[in-house]
């Protein structure tokens, strides 16, 4: 029996380790742990990173489910090692009684009745994103297979945005250019717009989100389905973009657009092409993906695109209006050393997570216990869908 594609995550932002368990894999998966390790030192940079990503050098260690470099089967089990592990030493420090506003500070003392933030701030923390994205950079081992490519990179914040358009021709370029840039931004010179709003947020003691963007190239119709509402793509992705700390709208395709235009200037009209019956869409070409490649809740053989929006970190260095606990009297909220901007790092985070959600619908699609059977049924549904 084939199991759904899964993952948890453990660990607080100072405790010892971060540790995913990722389960649902079948046999046989190649596993490249260098590009493990190569996304999450990605997502350790970025220009507006504070002091901790100088103390932490993150690498995967696998502590079970594969063996010689494949998966058997078995639940991934991994974990991320913090080196700034001191959670049990911050007890001795005061107590976090000036809730920052935006974070999960008052939130979390009300709920699990704490008057100190630290116990809810410590897994609330974006620490945690370290597991999801190896979580994510393993099961996208599975899209290797099938020549499906995901791409995350900053768009923009602020007043700054970049126009480039997302194609499989130019992506290994674009992939270049993201990773020359210091905010993973393609385009240069909105790169170093958002370097120059990054450094003027610095300076003024305040902190800039963003907006981040995945494409998803390769992707067979057909993933998701229309049939329940929690089986849909979209309403996944949505899902799985929302929860990365600090965001707070997804947008799929146009988006929040969709409601500025008529339908005729909405919906992608559908065209035969018989010399791309090779495509993912099986030459039902589309001239435009206002859909961001999804319909009913199921792609539809063109780029999966999702853009989702970071809200500025919630640590400012010159605070913001709070209330001390016990005398309810107003105070700055707490200063705890933070980044002034993650927009970079969470672009990574988010293409892992849009990554293992891709994985997920194309395992349930085209379920089986080991890769070949995966492969097969993966084969026999390009044969049946080239004859609709
Ligand atoms: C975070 C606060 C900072 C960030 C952290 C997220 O941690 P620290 O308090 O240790 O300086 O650096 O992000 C990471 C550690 C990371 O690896 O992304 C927060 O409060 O969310």
């Amino acid at each position: 029996m084939a199991r759904p594609l899964r993952y948890q995550t453990a660990g607080e932002s100072h405790g010892p380790a971060l540790v995913a368990i990722v389960d649902g894999l079948p046999s046989d998966v190649l596993i490249d742990v260098q590009r493990v390790d190569h996304e999450l030192a990605r997502r350790q940079g970025g220009y507006g990173r504070g002091a901790r990503q100088r103390l932490e050098t993150d690498v995967v260690e696998f502590l079970g489910g594969l063996r010689l470099g494949r998966t058997i089967g078995s639940p991934v089990a991994l974990r991320i090692a913090n080196k700034d592990s001191r959670i049990d030493d911050l007890a001795k420090t005061p107590p976090v009684t000036r809730p920052r506003p935006g974070h999960a500070d008052l939130a979390g003392s009300l709920k699990y009745l704490v008057p100190d933030c630290r116990g809810t701030l410590e897994r609330a923390s974006a620490r945690e994103t370290a597991a999801r994205v190896a979580a994510g950079a393993v099961a996208r081992s599975v899209l290797d297979a099938f020549g499906i490519r995901v791409f995350g990179f900053v768009r923009g914040a602020c007043d700054a945005w970049c126009d480039v358009d997302v194609r499989g021709e130019t992506l290994d370029a674009l992939i270049a250019a993201r990773d020359a840039g210091e905010v993973y931004c393609p385009d240069a010179t909105t790169d170093a717009k958002l370097v120059e709003l990054i450094h003027r947020a610095k300076t003024e003691k305040d902190t800039v989100g963003g907006w981040c963007e995945v494409h998803v190239l390769g992707c067979p119709p057909g993933l998701g389905s229309c049939m329940n509402w929690d089986d849909r793509l979209d309403a996944r992705l949505a899902f799985a973009v929302m929860g990365i700390q600090a965001f707070k709208a997804v947008e799929i395709g146009l988006g929040r657009e969709c409601g500025e235009r008529f339908g005729s200037a909405v919906h992608d009209p559908i065209v035969f092409d018989a010399n791309a019956r090779g495509e993912t869409h099986f030459g039902f070409a589309r001239p435009s993906n206002n859909a961001g490649g999804l319909e009913g809740g199921m792609t539809n053989g063109m780029p999966v695109v999702v853009r989702g929006t970071m809200k500025p970190i919630s640590t400012l260095l010159r605070g913001m209006p709070s209330v001390e606990f016990g005398t309810h009297e107003p105070a700055q909220s707490a200063y705890e050393r933070s980044d002034v901007s993650a927009v970079a790092a969470a672009s990574v985070v988010m293409e892992n997570a849009v990554a293992f959600e891709i994985a997920r619908a194309f395992l349930d699609k085209f379920a089986g216990d080991s890769m070949h059977e995966v492969r097969a049924a993966y084969d026999t549904y390009c044969v049946a869908a080239r004859l609709i």
